[in-house]
């Protein structure tokens, strides 16, 4: 036959819907499988290539378990709150619920024009207020167990989309949405206390599947640090400056302290201080600054000593200087710090160009060129000296400071808590009210969900204010506690929010009682295989863990992690190796391809095309080589004969469908396929299959090109549907090959090749040796003094 996409691809689609093939039962005596991809943000581009490539491995991971007997459950859903949207209808002035809609519509004819097998029943929009009612509960139950709190701080803005950004929104001092440099501001801060599960986090780590690279990752941005907090007297005022370390070992090796810019000691005493107005000129500089910028690891240090105020080290009295420096954060530890030159490079920077005293603590490097960050000899240390090991001078100090009353062991984390509003409209309204008689009061449950109001004017006041501020409607309400008149918050969720949870929503979509019922919970969670983008290791990971295990806290969930496994996709790149973006123009879209060479084709190639895990280009020509091999697919019932394939084929055969299912496990899809097609190569050349070795060669190809597969089963007159026949077994005997061709030496050089049985005993080998002519012909005449035989490798034979 003909592979004749455009008439057999809709022709399936249509079949499978009506069956309800790929619909997941809740009650179901199979074993389940729940196949997780990263749901996409509906953007106006529409859907791009590299989302084909992200859902194909469990696209085929799912076909694969349902034709092993599994009850599958592989959805889809809508990340649709967010800027992009938002942006498009303040440009247009659309309501941005038309434009998501839109959008929604415009990605699942995309998806379906592929042939994935999602649950249709089961799709999510975060935006649909019966889905953003519980991402409010769940942010209430937070709100209630104390983990939300709000505080002024100085915070990431961007001042091209108007909002507040985390930090894990302007890595390297840019804005994440539109890349334009973020400066500080100072705001009123939601925070989720994501601090208090950083333990969790880290400890859950050690019961989960992820690639070892995502774990690091993780542990990376969760940062713990485990150190000493110690109190320093401080000179002429009756107040301790507490610094954090990692190194209490090297206290007698201070010689000066640095204080952040902000610390607020320096507002406290400025009027012990004698040089406000250098301190006051050097924390304006300091305020432009990035935490970025702040943080890199600059020779060139700058700060101000304060005058006015000096330490006094704690382990033996001496007085020493206390700086402001840039380099030390206010969001750290305790935002100041013992600085200890000779051991860590950047008080060693510092001391150099301040010409600060360098005390050497430990043997081994040589402070006259850089710091020694490692392990030696304590000197100048008292009571330390003569220690060996870092381990056991820590352990020794930090007896001493506990004894003395002047520190303690501590630990600090990287990971900050977690800015959690948005001064945008297109996002979940935050659920709270501001009382003047009763302070933040939350939204009863019974009112939820709060809904968005109908706005039209959707621009952020230039102010920074939400579009929600301008809405009296919406803002002024009364105290659900006393009555009062009051003000509801009037910013909205960060785009995280709906992402953080829209898993446990697929276990049960529609149920209006519950973020998702217990038992449905228990029978589908956790998600077996959560497939996606390194982008998405550090902040969607991480916060949907952290709100995971604030529910099984809570006793909504029963697992405390989420994702027993998790696999990453590399990217696709354009034919340029350039990343695709619609700037660049060269982008692809899957439709595109769809038309020109069907959903089997794009959906074989975006799997073929490199290592699944790897970036790779796009190359068109590689599209046509699989449409080729399609078309060659849909030509072996040309062929099709009552004799099967020869013994040799069909050791091949068996040892494909060995390959193809381990491969398939591995996430090595192409090597898969490239095994599909030297098979097709060799049965070709042979002439002539079965029906039988063809009903294998086309369960194993199904889940890559499912459509064509299916119009092939119909042919031959396969029983249902292909996507829920059984996968196909090998035969361990059938894959070992019956004869081994081996070398024979004579004397150390090759003189032959012979055929013996598999794994036949040495005698047997000898004596098919022998009786091969040309190797008779070298022991002619010779004593024969040494015989060797390496199991199916080699015949050696020494003669003289
Ligand atoms: C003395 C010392 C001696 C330090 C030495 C290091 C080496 P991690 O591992 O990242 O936790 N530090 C503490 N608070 C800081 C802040 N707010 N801003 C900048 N630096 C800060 O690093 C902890 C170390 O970083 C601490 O240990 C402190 O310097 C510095 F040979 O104290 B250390
Ligand atoms: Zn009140």
């Amino acid at each position: 036959m003909k592979y004749l996409f455009k008439k057999i691809e809709p022709k399936w689609q249509a079949k499978w819907e009506e069956a309800k093939v790929f619909e997941a039962k809740d009650n179901s005596d199979k074993p389940k499988f729940y196949g997780l991809v990263e749901f996409p943000y509906p953007s106006g581009a529409g859907m791009h290539v590299g989302h084909i490539k992200a859902y194909s491995s469990l696209e085929v991971i799912s076909r694969k378990r349902r034709m092993e007997g599994y009850n599958v459950l592989f959805p889809i859903g809508f990340d649709a709150f967010g800027l992009p949207t938002e942006n498009y209808a303040v440009k247009t002035g659309t309501h941005p619920r038309i434009i998501t809609d839109e959008n929604i519509k415009r990605f699942s004819n995309q998806l379906k024009k592929v042939g994935f097998s999602f649950d249709w029943n089961r799709v999510i929009d975060t935006t649909d207020e019966d889905y953003y009612k519980w991402t409010q509960w769940i942010f209430l139950k937070m709100f209630e167990k104390g983990l939300v709190f709000r505080d002024r701080t100085l915070v990431n803005y961007c001042p091209h989309c108007k909002v507040v950004l985390s930090n894990e929104d302007s890595q390297g001092g840019k804005c994440d949405i539109c890349h334009s440099d973020v400066v500080q501001k100072s705001k009123d801060v939601w925070y989720l206390r994501i601090t208090q599960y950083a333990d969790k986090l880290l400890e859950g780590l050690k019961d989960v599947d992820y690639p070892d690279n995502v774990k690091q990752q993780q542990i990376h941005w969760i940062g713990k640090s485990k150190g000493a907090f110690v109190n320093f007297d401080v000179d002429g005022i009756d107040e301790k400056l507490e610094i954090y370390t990692t190194r209490p070992d090297t206290l007698f090796g201070v010689t000066f302290m640095v204080i952040a810019p902000e610390h607020p000691i320096i507002d406290k005493y400025a009027d012990k201080i004698t040089n406000m107005d250098e301190i006051t000129a050097y924390r304006n500089e300091c305020a432009k600054k990035t935490e970025f910028e702040r943080t890199q690891l600059v020779k060139d240090k700058t700060g101000v000593r304060i005058q006015g105020l000096e330490g006094i080290n704690p382990v033996n009295g001496k007085k020493i200087p206390i700086y402001i420096a840039d380099y030390v954060m206010m969001g750290y530890g305790t935002g100041a710090i013992m600085a200890v030159p000779a051991h860590d490079q950047r008080d060693y920077d510092f001391a150099k160009k301040f010409g600060i005293d360098i005390i050497e603590v430990i043997k081994g490097g040589d402070i006259s060129k850089e710091a020694y960050t490692g392990d030696g000899e304590m000197v100048n240390s008292d009571f330390l000296n003569g220690y060996a090991k870092k381990k056991d001078s820590i352990e020794r100090m930090l007896e001493e400071l506990e004894k003395k009353g002047i520190g303690k062991a501590g630990v600090q984390y990287k990971m900050k808590d977690w800015a959690f509003n948005r001064q945008r409209y297109w996002g979940e309204p935050i659920p709270l009210i501001h009382c003047p008689n009763c302070g933040v009061v939350a939204v009863p449950e019974n009112e939820l969900p709060l809904r968005l109001p109908d706005v039209k004017d959707f621009e952020p006041g230039e102010d920074g204010q939400s579009p929600l501020a301008k809405i009296d409607s919406f803002v002024n309400c009364t105290c659900p506690k006393c009555g009062a008149a009051a003000k509801r918050e009037t910013d909205t969720m960060p785009q995280w929010a709906g992402s953080s949870w829209y898993f446990l929503r697929y276990t049960d979509p529609h149920n209006a009682n519950a973020l998702a019922d217990m038992d449905k919970l228990k029978y589908w969670m956790p998600v077996d295989w959560y497939n996606g983008g390194m982008e998405h290791v550090t902040r969607h990971m991480i916060y949907s863990r952290f709100w995971h295990h604030f529910l099984y806290d809570l006793g909504v969930v029963n697992t405390p992690e989420p994702y027993a496994k998790r696999s990453i996709q590399g990217l696709i790149l354009g034919p340029d190796g350039d990343k695709m973006s619609k700037s660049k123009g060269n982008v692809v879209d899957p439709l595109d391809i769809v038309e020109e060479y069907g959903a089997d084709t794009l959906r074989t190639y975006v799997l073929f095309m490199g290592d699944y895990g790897a970036a790779t280009p796009w190359s068109e020509n590689s599209v046509k080589g699989c449409k080729k091999f399609l078309d060659r697919v849909a030509g072996l019932t040309d062929i099709l004969s009552e004799e099967s394939v020869s013994d040799e084929l069909e050791m091949k055969l068996h040892r494909t469908i060995k390959k193809v299912s381990s491969d398939i496990e591995n996430l090595k899809f192409n090597t898969a396929i490239a095994s599909l097609m030297t098979l097709i190569n060799e049965i070709t050349a042979e002439g002539h299959l079965s029906k039988n070795d063809l009903t294998i060669f086309i369960k194993l190809l199904s889940p890559f090109a499912p459509h064509i597969c299916e119009e092939i089963w119909e042919f031959i007159g396969g029983e249902g549907l292909l996507a829920v026949s059984e996968w196909p077994k090998y035969d361990e005997g059938k894959t070992i090959a019956k004869t081994v061709e081996i070398g024979v030496q004579v004397n150390g050089k090759v003189r032959g090749t012979i055929v013996i049985p598999n794994g036949c005993e040495k005698e047997k080998a000898f004596e098919i040796a022998k009786a091969d002519e040309r190797i008779a012909s070298f022991l002619e005449g010779k004593n024969l003094i040494k015989e060797i035989y390496v199991p199916n490798k080699i015949v050696n034979f020494v003669a003289k």
